[in-house]
């Protein structure tokens, strides 16, 4: 039986991927990778809905696709690739336009926080069809299934309700996808601020985990880590948000419960979970950090990978956007 196709992405907006990416995406496409035909691409059109400068795009470009690779997402079971290098992106990304409404755009609440923050003189139109992007990349490939965090679903929904009116419109053509939601435990929270998400593009870097970080730096991070004055190691969101969060994330890279978490530090101090934390974070960074570095070290052959990446998703691609093109009724050049 031919596996069912996933797509998911990350857009290369920072240097390093921080410990929510790892934990809420990386480690859920790790796991799925085998039982899916899988497409990951790192997002730079994405990326630049907000101002980049082009050579820190480049940089972090590469340095996010070899994050994927460090991270256990292996480039010859899945395609993982830059999404520019597949022109089909934007091109149906277009045709999807002109069957969005701009009220029903205009409801994506993602636009409207970041537009209410940047104001509308540096508010671009890239980012009100940002949504329409994400679209296109997922219908191009008649995925099935789309992991991604809990902000991200109303963007699904929106690509379901575009593929169905399309499908309706001009006969059937795009699968429907499905939104794949890791749990509530699989969020992770700025350990300065524990109310809200950690995000690899933060103002405040002292309370976001990077993979890439030192040791030491890492380190200092999690022993400042906001608590509470109670002094159990107890999961309760709401009251105790600092320490909740760093079961979950202790959790989640020992693969142990939320109840065996509390279990093991009964009785123990935040002193010493604290530790426990650490240690438990910087075992599994170490070697995606040493593996990313020499995999940055060695441009030529990431790119070159990254471009055999591509191809293969180009020709996916490109036979979904050509039955759109015929669909919709665009006058096709005739075979050479
Ligand atoms: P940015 O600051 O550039 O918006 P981000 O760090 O918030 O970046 P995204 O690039 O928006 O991350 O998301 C990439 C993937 O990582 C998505 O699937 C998203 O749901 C997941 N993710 C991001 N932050 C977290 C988090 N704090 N906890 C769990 N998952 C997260
Ligand atoms: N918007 C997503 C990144 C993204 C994506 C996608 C995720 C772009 N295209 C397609 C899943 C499928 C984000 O910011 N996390």
């Amino acid at each position: 039986m031919t596996k069912a196709r996933l797509f998911s992405g990350m857009q290369p907006s920072a240097d390093s991927l921080q410990i929510g990416n790892y934990i809420g995406a990386l480690m859920q496409w790790r796991d799925m990778q085998s039982e899916f035909d899988a497409f990951f691409s790192v997002v730079d059109l994405h990326a630049i809905t907000v101002a980049q400068d082009p050579a820190e795009l480049r940089a972090k470009t590469r340095r996010t696709a070899a994050q994927y690779i460090a991270a256990g997402i292996e480039p010859e079971k899945s395609t993982l690739f830059v999404q520019s290098q597949v022109p089909a992106h934007a091109e149906l990304a277009w045709i999807l336009s002109s069957i969005t409404g701009f009220g029903e755009a205009g409801r994506m609440t993602q636009f409207k926080d970041k537009s209410q923050r940047y104001g509308a003189d540096q508010t671009t139109v890239a980012l009100f069809t940002y949504p329409v992007l994400m679209a296109a990349d997922i219908l191009l490939y008649q995925t099935k299934a789309v992991p991604v965090g809990d902000d991200q679903k109303q963007h699904v929904e929106l690509t379901r309700n575009l593929a169905e009116r399309f499908n309706s419109r001009f006969g059937e053509t795009f699968t429907v996808p499905d939104p794949v939601i890791p749990g509530e435990t699989a969020r992770i929270y700025d350990l300065q601020d524990p109310s809200s998400k950690m995000s690899k593009s933060a103002e405040s870097q002292a309370g976001v985990l990077y993979l890439l970080d030192d040791v030491a730096v890492t380190a200092k991070k999690v022993m400042r880590a906001v608590t509470d004055s109670e002094g159990v190691v107890r999961y309760d969101r709401a009251e105790k948000p600092g320490v909740s969060n760093l079961m979950s994330i202790y959790g989640a890279l020992t693969g142990s419960a939320l109840s065996a978490v509390e279990d093991e530090f009964a009785g123990r101090g935040y002193g010493d979970f604290k530790k426990a934390v650490r240690d438990a974070i910087v075992a599994e960074f170490e070697p995606v950090r040493a593996r990313t570095l020499e995999l940055l070290d060695d441009p030529a052959e990431l790119d070159r990978l990254l471009a055999v990446n591509a191809a293969r998703a180009a020709e996916v691609a490109e036979e979904t956007l050509s039955a759109v093109y015929e669909r919709i009724g665009l006058l096709r050049a005739p075979r050479a």
